[in-house]
């Protein structure tokens, strides 16, 4: 066992009073359990508690690519602005942009997506369609000066995205790799406890032809939404999906109902196609965006494979990204109560806060190390709250930074060998012996 993870000497600067700069509750309590702090506009630190769980999400999200048979590569969050200038977007991305000039007077730029950097990576690489079809992603900080930070992480200027990029020989093969995305999305929000809907989107800078916005429904979300509420109901994990299969048949179900933002609403559409029963239009957030823009920068930058009969082509392309640091606060926003965060289990900074009632009672203090050690072999994250304080306040503390389990130990229980176990939802609350807490919260 590694050294317990103590409250008392844990670094959680945690807030009693709401923070009056936060307007939506992520924000809100995101400051509070201190899991973040500002540094300035937009941009945030990340405290061991925030920090775990923006792991914990960037784990899930790597797992799903990687099983969607996405290459994981690491490319810079600095760009010379020249690669810009190829693919034309040096000028459009205006001030959203950061620029930078080194001491060489080079024109540089934090990198607010990579669809240029990538491009230039595979063609300076990749020759022949033998080579096709590949599937690269990174997930790294972007910058992008947005005229209006808002919501804390939610809509920062630094933040933390996941981006692939696939590079096929014709549209078919785009398409397969687009689809692969598709499937991989619904599979990675579902296992933080999202329902993400997809649904027609705008290319907007990024550009192309086809697109989907993967979006939660809240009533705190940025985004204006449409869709049938049927998709409520899907499965998104589809046990079992094989991504060398067609997938097709899959994204035709997903995308079968009416399901669009904003700025792709039909209302004539809208009104045909869903009857008023199931009529949603409410507000979301974005967690990813996947595009197929073809090859607007594979022509551009000159990104052309050698086919069979001795031709160039451009290769065909699509960009996917997930906001990573964006998802902690969209799951706050949807699993959360007026004490606290509600963490799924997957995402859970830990998942099991041990509360001592009475820190110098030296029965209480074994048993609690006891469950320590025991719940820590089974590979359990353990909070252990060893702080000497009223229990009131220990249990406002667990509730607020949401421990999916609490295990509280008293010298009451202790005499008989009983422990109290709290599931954070409320669905569990019970005296329990103290070998079948172990197996209850590990299982
Ligand atoms: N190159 C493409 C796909 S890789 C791209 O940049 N797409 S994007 O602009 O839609 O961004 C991808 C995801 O990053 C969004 O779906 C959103 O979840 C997240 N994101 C975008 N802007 C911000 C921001 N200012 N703060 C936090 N997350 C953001």
């Amino acid at each position: 066992m590694g050294e317990i993870m103590r409250l008392s000497r844990y670094f959680m600067p945690t807030l009693r009073e709401n923070p009056a700069e936060a307007q939506i509750v992520s924000h809100r309590l995101m400051l509070r359990a201190g899991m973040i702090r500002q540094s300035s506009a937009g941009i945030y630190s990340w405290l061991p508690l925030g920090f775990r769980v923006l792991k914990k999400i960037e784990n899930i999200v790597r797992e799903e690519q990687d099983a969607a048979g996405c290459q994981e590569l690491l490319m810079p969050t600095i760009q010379p602005a020249d690669l810009w200038r190829e693919s034309g977007r040096y000028d459009d991305y205006g001030k959203e942009m950061l620029r930078i000039t080194d001491r060489h007077d080079r024109d540089m730029l934090f990198g607010p997506t990579n669809e240029e950097l990538i491009t230039d990576i595979f063609r300076n690489s990749v020759k022949s369609y033998r080579d096709l079809p590949r599937l690269l992603y990174h997930i790294q900080w972007k910058f992008r000066d947005e005229v209006r930070p808002r919501f804390g992480i939610m809509r920062g200027r630094e933040f933390l995205m996941k981006d692939s990029y696939s590079f096929d020989l014709d549209y078919e093969g785009a398409r397969r790799a687009y689809n692969k995305m598709f499937v991989a999305y619904l599979r990675t929000f579902a296992r933080m406890g999202l329902k993400a809907i997809p649904m027609a989107a705008d290319t907007g800078p990024i550009g192309g032809d086809l697109s989907h916005e993967f979006i939660i429904l809240a009533d705190t979300g940025e985004s204006e939404v449409f869709c049938h509420a049927d998709y409520l109901d899907f499965d998104p994990m589809m046990s079992g999906v094989d991504y060398e299969d067609d997938l097709q048949p899959i994204v035709d179900e997903w995308t079968r109902l009416y399901a669009a933002t904003d700025e792709m609403h039909d209302p004539v559409a809208f009104a045909e196609q869903v009857p008023e029963d199931k009529a949603l239009h409410t507000r979301g957030i974005e967690v990813g965006h996947i595009f197929y823009f073809g090859a607007k920068y594979s022509e551009a930058m000159g990104a052309t494979v050698q086919q069979a009969d001795g031709t160039e082509v451009p290769v065909e392309m699509g960009s996917y990204g997930i906001g990573v640091s964006r998802l902690v606060g969209a799951i706050i926003e949807a699993s959360h109560d007026d004490a606290g965060i509600i963490w799924p289990e997957a995402v859970a900074p830990f998942r099991v806060g041990l509360i001592n009632l009475k820190v110098d009672d030296s029965a209480t203090r074994e048993t609690c190390e006891r469950l320590y050690a025991e719940l820590s072999a089974k590979g359990m994250d353990v909070l252990y709250d060893d702080t000497d304080v009223r229990a009131g306040v220990k249990f406002a503390t667990s509730e607020l930074i949401g421990t999916p389990w609490q295990l509280v130990v008293g010298p009451r229980g202790v005499a008989s060998g009983l422990v109290e176990l709290r599931s954070r939802d409320g669905d569990v609350n019970e005296e329990i012996s103290i070998d079948a807490a172990v197996t209850r919260v590990s299982g």
